[in-house]
């Protein structure tokens, strides 16, 4: 039988250690740590729907189904990534609400740039690059009752064989400081921060967009949007606007606002 600490590369998170972070009467209530679920996300959601209040986490050191937008997967191997997913239940207009998800790829970046010492950047809206890769990807969802399911996951200690895809990394790979428990108390602070300035200004477009554009590496560079149906549009990214969205120029010289879709980074303008 494989023992708590069969990889020393990859020691088990400690929940007592990471509980210290829901100590401190803030956001976090409950830091729950499981060896292994299907989702993150499809637990906090189950909560979410069962009247659990705001401010739970739920950490995963496996996922055997982690999702990612449109039904894609999200891949990791055991204790070798931040697998983890919040409940919030913000108060703000619904109409702010597509914002979030720049409110948590702003914050997972602010805290990967503190602890892992990378130069992280946020590809719109939430992929979290470094050296144009993928080191991370943010999941969130809204149940119908208003609760939003924030999933993050990020690669840590994965070695380039154990990618599922060539165009991700780590924070190994990429030179970082691999501290998988230190970077997880950072996101869960860099969270609270971001998004109790976001909840107490109503969810003001000021409060998160100043900072997330200057983390965001998209504007600026010819992108591909492809969109679900398999179209997809050129152009150059001008700016993410007040309501989160990427305006993006075409060849025509026309403006185009994308509210989602994938986008590629294709080169930088100029
Ligand atoms: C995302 O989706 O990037 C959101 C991923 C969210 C994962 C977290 S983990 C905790 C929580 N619980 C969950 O079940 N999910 C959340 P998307 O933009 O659709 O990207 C998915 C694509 O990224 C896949 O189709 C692969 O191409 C690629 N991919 C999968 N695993 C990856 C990894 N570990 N690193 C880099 N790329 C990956």
């Amino acid at each position: 039988m494989p023992g708590r600490w069969t990889d020393l590369d990859r020691p088990p998170l400690s929940a007592a250690a990471l509980n210290a972070v829901a100590r401190g009467g803030g956001l976090w209530r409950e830091i729950r740590v499981v060896e292994e679920t299907g989702s993150t996300n499809a637990d906090v959601r189950v909560a979410a729907e069962q009247g659990e209040a705001e401010g739970l986490v739920v950490i995963a050191e496996k996922q055997s189904g982690g999702r990612g937008r449109l039904d894609r997967q999200w891949e990791s191997p055991a204790r070798a990534s931040v697998l983890m997913s919040l409940l919030l239940r913000p108060t703000v207009a619904a109409a702010r609400l597509p914002l979030l998800p720049l409110v948590t790829g702003l914050s997972v970046v602010e805290a990967v740039r503190a602890v892992a010492e990378l130069p992280a950047a946020v590809k719109w809206p939430n992929d979290v690059l470094v050296d144009g890769r993928k080191l991370g990807g943010i999941l969130v969802e809204r149940t119908p009752d208003g609760a939003v399911v924030v999933g993050i996951g990020v690669n840590v200690t994965t070695r380039p064989d154990e990618l599922p895809v060539p165009t991700g990394t780590s924070i190994q790979i990429a030179g970082g400081v691999p501290d998988r428990e230190s970077l997880l108390k950072e996101v869960l602070r860099a969270v609270e921060r971001r998004y109790a300035v976001f909840a107490a200004s109503g969810g003001a477009p000021d409060s998160v967009l100043p900072a997330y554009r200057e983390v965001c590496d998209t504007v600026g560079r010819v992108v591909d949007v492809q969109l679900p149906d398999g179209a997809s549009a050129r152009g150059v990214a001008m700016t993410v606007d007040d309501g989160g969205m990427l305006v993006v120029r075409g060849a025509d010289g026309v403006e185009r606002t994308w509210s989602a879709g994938d986008v590629v980074h294709v080169r930088a303008e100029g």
